[in-house]
């Protein structure tokens, strides 16, 4: 009876194990980054897989973190269990050295191999130097508490009539590398599209480069990863991918829209 609570105690970790590793197992992530993953949503950007890959192995090193961990959990509470008729005293120690520099070492190495698995990838997603070579496809702006999207029309400069608008509707053609401008007009945003891997802070006074390039249509999630005041939670876009047919009409009524509304206002002026 003297190891029911070993058993009651063990059970928490011995759950959690149990868990994490059918978690694993049972979504694919075993096989790095082959979609399907039941925590990440649809990959639809070109570089998606090597984000995910990432993503995953760092997986792997939580889950076997993990598991050692609670597996000498068990096996201490086992061991140190207070039994009946035992007369041993508990003893003090100021740890020992050897594990010390074991631990602090391994950690180390692990951080630092994990800091240069990611440096080929985050290179070609986020350094300047390395962006994509195309005139910009938008300027996206944004603000508390939507997103201003600014294209620059058929002529592709900015500040010119045919210059046209959305809100919180970023219209982009699939199959082409999109490079947009992110800028913040009031406090930290960030924007995040989770379907292409993409995830930028907007920061007030900078105009940062963003890159990326859609494999699929559809309409996908556009949404504000930062707490950035009382309406963060209605910060929701969208991002619809046309094919390039479709998106050149939709360009062209997207225009005649806002010359419209432009006139409009001549109207009432
Ligand atoms: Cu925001």
């Amino acid at each position: 009876m003297y190891r029911f609570w070993t058993v009651f105690f063990a059970l928490v970790p011995i759950l959690g194990t149990a868990l994490c590793v059918y978690a694993f197992y049972n979504h694919e992530l075993l096989w790095f980054g082959e979609s399907g993953s039941w925590w990440l949503p649809e990959d639809i950007s070109t570089f998606g897989k090597d984000i995910d890959r990432i993503f995953n192995f760092l997986g792997w090193i939580v889950m076997i973190t993990f598991i050692a961990c609670n597996i000498l959990l068990c096996w201490f509470m086992w061991k140190y269990a207070d039994k009946p008729g035992d007369t041993r005293k508990a003893t003090y120690s100021h740890g020992n050295h050897n594990l010390e520099v074991f631990w602090t070492s391994a950690t180390a190495i692990l951080l630092a191999v994990i800091a240069m698995s990611q440096l080929g990838i985050w290179m070609e997603i986020k350094f300047p130097s390395s962006s994509v070579d195309v005139p910009v496809f938008a300027n996206v702006t944004a603000r508390q508490f939507e997103w201003r999207i600014t294209y620059p029309g058929p002529d592709g400069e900015f500040g010119t009539i045919d210059d046209f608008e959305s809100n919180s509707d970023f219209v982009v053609p699939v199959g082409r590398k999109i490079k947009m401008m992110l800028r913040s007009q009031d406090v930290l945003h960030s924007f995040f599209l989770p379907n292409m891997r993409v995830k930028q802070d907007a920061v007030p006074g900078l105009a940062i480069p963003v890159w990326f390039e859609a494999t699929k249509t559809g309409q996908y999630d556009l949404v504000c990863a930062e707490l950035c005041g009382w309406g963060h939670y209605k910060m929701k876009g969208r991002l619809t991918v046309l094919s390039k047919e479709d998106y050149d009409r939709w360009q062209k009524s997207a225009i005649a829209e806002s010359n419209r509304a432009g006139s409009d206002e001549e109207d009432e002026e």
